[in-house]
């Protein structure tokens, strides 16, 4: 179906007529928006239903990326970007005097997830459609997303993020598919008239598990697959009476996100929302499945699960549950299925945050499936002991400390295990999973994150992706490696000068944006120096905080900057994350004083935009010079706003750290600043001590001292917390060790940007250099190593 603008228009008019019975001048812009969703969502329902036929038609491999969080951002104009109908849309509102800029932020965003993780599922969800492959998400479909942070004194404060307030324009209910989900109760094994054992259950808690897909638009070539969120209700069982305390309980279990992203809370909603997504979707898989084929014996060429994170790591048990209990299948059988069709990416290092399950908890929730756990265990024991004895079994096994390793478990259950960036999967290796990589050494792999080039640059950044389509052409869309080709930029004096306007452009929005949201008024000539993440002491925003203050006292001791600095920052902490919340306040106490101070006038200006999220990240990332990657080296499994940023042309200021390493390859050392410790530097720190640092560097002893002497008013405690973290409580993330090394580094920065023309040079490199960590390849390799599906192109 081809759509042109005088469709588009018509369209667009008879849908707000059948909405509202009303014109389009007599609704509001979120009227507006809701409208334009709907006639958008009516173009790619076709291609959703011919998608899933074909599929089905071809009887492909479907892959299922289970994942507690997708991060989409919004749908509207990546949708319009893949159906090809930006300047259709665009002008077609332009001739009823609409504009679209302002209608698409109308749309409520949903933040069905915390950060990198989840985003990095919804970038794979948009290149698997982008690269033809079948690829569906399962996830939950949370009431309230991520909160919405406000800054009320400093502080952050949040309020419940109701994304859904005003419907749901782009996800479909689908009530006839609908599974039950059964929780807690008895469980026991009992032969039935064929001898087969049967599994009973009573006094269970029963939810029905309703499913509503989103479709997920390929990049112009027809394909829409599918992200299913599942919603928890009542069963709908006619002989069945349920209170109002039960309903709630159900409603309960899938209506807010938790907001926690790095520290580990054994909590028992949390368990029900693991099992409760993972269920519904085994289920779904294997009745699909079903309709198309008779023997289970194929599941593994027809089906793989993909486990992100350990949240989904139930998919193991779950599986073999379905398998035996449903499907009457033997253990072996069963078993070595399940070990074919899962696969699984660990995100993380910091032990902190690795997941693990007070057995009794887990036993009463989910009877079954701990049961299958410890028969797993046992096996696992039985097989691994005489091969490498007790002891070193006993530190990986299933079961352990009274605990369910949900990590160990994913790995024991999975023919793929792998990091999401090369040091990362290394330092799994020949740690957190040492044994388990000694004893199946063919199961891990590597896979280095990547970006949805779409969605980070040519719907965030649409006047650089057309300078790059005038230099280079277009293919890059297709082949993000041919971003190499802009390196005909570096000393082309016409196309440096034509991007660095555009890089200013995109400093005025961005300026514009902030005077806006904040009152602050910046100089759109001084360098936007860019940290957007989430708030953790490992991030190290504090470093960052440190060089405000450097700064700052130089310029009230009447020194100049070698060039003025706009801090930018945006970070949600947890909310139960005491000292990421207290970092919070200093930083926007530092703002409060530095851009009040009439001493300092347009050298320095520190701005915290509030609510950082996906969309904001597509206002920030295209206007930033300089992109900060400071993790203490050995922390950050990858990052992917590092890449989001080169991708861009910011320069990255970093560590070797994470995916930070892989960057400094491509773009090779003159063209990214790396300082501080090495993974393994910082790994053989010993006999550390802050204090000395402190007592014997007279800058780093001056930038602490503000903490506690009163430079920066209302921020006392916080301030006195903050100091005793690093010098009292020996400063656990090594700051001041890295401190200096971060200080020339930045003032490598300066000397860089001073010379506009290489700073311009250096941008591009840094752009043509991004094709590499684009997530079409990352996908394409899971496809190809992880998965073993076919990667069929579509017509384009
Ligand atoms: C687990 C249990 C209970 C409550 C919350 C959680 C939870 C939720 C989210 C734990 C972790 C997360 C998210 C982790 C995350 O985003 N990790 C990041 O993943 C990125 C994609 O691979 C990497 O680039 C980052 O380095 C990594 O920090």
């Amino acid at each position: 179906m081809k759509v042109t603008e005088k469709k588009f228009v018509a369209d667009f008019k008879k849908k707000i007529a059948e909405m509202y019975t009303a014109d389009y001048t007599d609704v509001s812009v979120d009227q507006l928006y809701q409208a334009l969703a709907a006639v958008v969502h009516s173009y790619f329902v076709g291609n959703q239903q011919e998608t899933r036929k074909k599929y089905k038609k071809e009887d492909r491999k479907q892959v299922y990326y289970f994942s507690i969080e997708f991060l989409p951002g919004r749908f509207l104009d990546l949708n319009i970007l893949n159906l090809g109908l930006s300047a259709v849309v665009k002008e077609g509102l332009a001739k009823l005097g609409l504009s679209y800029q302002k209608i698409k932020e109308a749309e409520p965003e949903p933040g069905l997830g915390n950060g990198g993780l989840g985003r990095l599922g919804s970038d794979f969800l948009d290149s698997a459609a982008a690269q033809g492959i079948a690829l569906q998400g399962n996830g939950i479909r949370y009431k309230y997303g991520l909160f919405d942070q406000r800054f009320v004194n400093g502080y952050q404060v949040e309020i419940p993020d109701d994304w859904l307030r005003s419907g749901d324009q782009w996800g479909s209910r689908r009530e006839n598919r609908a599974c039950l989900v059964r929780f807690g109760g008895n469980v026991w094994l009992q032969p039935d008239s064929l001898g087969r054992l049967r599994a009973n259950y009573e006094n269970t808690q029963d939810v029905m598990a309703v499913p509503y897909d989103y479709g997920i638009t390929g990049y112009q070539n027809g394909v829409a697959n599918r992200m299913r969120l599942w919603s928890a209700e009542l069963p709908n069982q006619k002989d069945k009476i349920y209170t109002i305390a039960q309903k709630e309980e159900i409603n309960q279990i899938t209506e807010i996100l938790y907001p926690d992203d790095s520290n580990w809370e054994g909590q028992l909603l949390r368990l029900k929302q693991e099992y409760f997504f993972v269920s519904a979707g085994v289920q779904s898989i294997i009745r699909a499945y079903r309709h198309l084929h008779q023997s289970l014996s194929q599941l593994p060429e027809k089906i793989a699960i993909h486990i992100n994170d350990t949240h989904p790591a139930v998919a193991v048990p779950e599986l073999m549950r379905v398998l035996m209990d449903d499907e009457f299948l033997s253990w072996d059988h069963a078993w070595n299925i399940t070990q074919k069709v899962m696969s699984y990416t660990n995100h993380t290092l910091m032990s902190e945050a690795l997941e693990t399950w007070p057995e009794e908890m887990f036993a009463q929730t989910l009877p079954r499936i701990y049961q299958i756990i410890q028969e797993i265990d046992r096996r696992f024991r039985a097989e691994m002991i005489p091969l490498y004895g007790n002891e070193l079994t006993a530190t990986v096994a299933p079961l352990g400390d009274g605990n369910v390793r949900m990590a160990y478990l994913a790995v024991i259950g999975s023919h793929s295990v792998n990091g999401v960036a090369k040091v990362h999967t290394e330092l799994l290796e020949d740690s957190v999973l040492g044994p388990l990589y000694k004893m199946f050494p063919e199961r891990f792999n590597n896979k280095t994150n990547g970006i949805n080039l779409k969605r980070w640059l040519q719907v965030a950044n649409p006047e650089l992706a057309g300078l790059l389509d005038e230099t280079i052409g277009t293919g890059w869309q297709h082949h993000p490696d041919e971003l190499q080709k802009f390196m005909v930029a570096v000393n082309d004096q016409k196309v440096l000068s034509r991007m660095g306007a555009i890089r200013h452009e995109k400093k005025k929005q961005l300026a514009a944006f902030i005077e806006s949201d904040l009152g602050i008024k910046v100089d759109t000539h001084a360098i936007f120096d860019v940290q957007i993440k989430r708030l953790h002491a490992y991030k190290r925003q504090l470093l960052h905080a440190m060089y405000i203050i450097d700064e700052y006292l130089q310029l009230k001791s009447g020194k100049k900057l070698a060039v003025p600095r706009v801090h930018i920052f945006g970070a949600k902490a947890a909310p139960s994350y005491h000292y990421a919340k207290q970092i919070i306040k200093l930083l926007n106490t530092l703002a409060e004083t530095i851009n009040n101070d009439p001493d300092i006038g347009d050298q320095l200006k520190v701005v915290f935009l509030p609510n950082y999220d996906v969309s904001l990240a597509e206002k920030i990332i295209p206007a930033a010079d300089v992109s900060e990657q400071i993790s203490l080296a050995g922390k950050e499994a990858s990052g992917t706003s590092n890449m989001k940023l080169m991708a861009n042309g910011a320069v990255t200021l970093a560590t070797m750290d994470g995916a930070n390493i892989e960057i400094a390859d491509a773009v090779r050392q003159d063209n990214i600043v790396t300082f501080g410790l090495s993974v393994a530097e910082a790994e053989n720190y010993q006999n550390y001590r802050a204090s000395d640092i402190y007592a014997s560097d007279p800058v780093i002893h001056r930038i602490l001292d503000t903490l506690v002497d009163g430079t920066f008013a209302n921020c006392q405690t916080e301030g006195q917390a903050i100091f005793d973290s690093l010098v009292k409580y020996n400063d656990q993330y090594l700051l001041l060790a890295d401190y200096q090394s971060y200080k020339a580094g930045q003032a490598r920065i300066d000397s860089l940007y001073l010379d506009r023309n290489s700073w311009y040079n250096i941008a591009a490199i840094n752009v043509s250099q991004s094709g590499k960590f684009s997530s079409d390849y990352t996908i394409e390799r899971y496809a190809e190593e992880i998965w073993q599906v076919k990667i069929e192109q579509s017509a384009q």
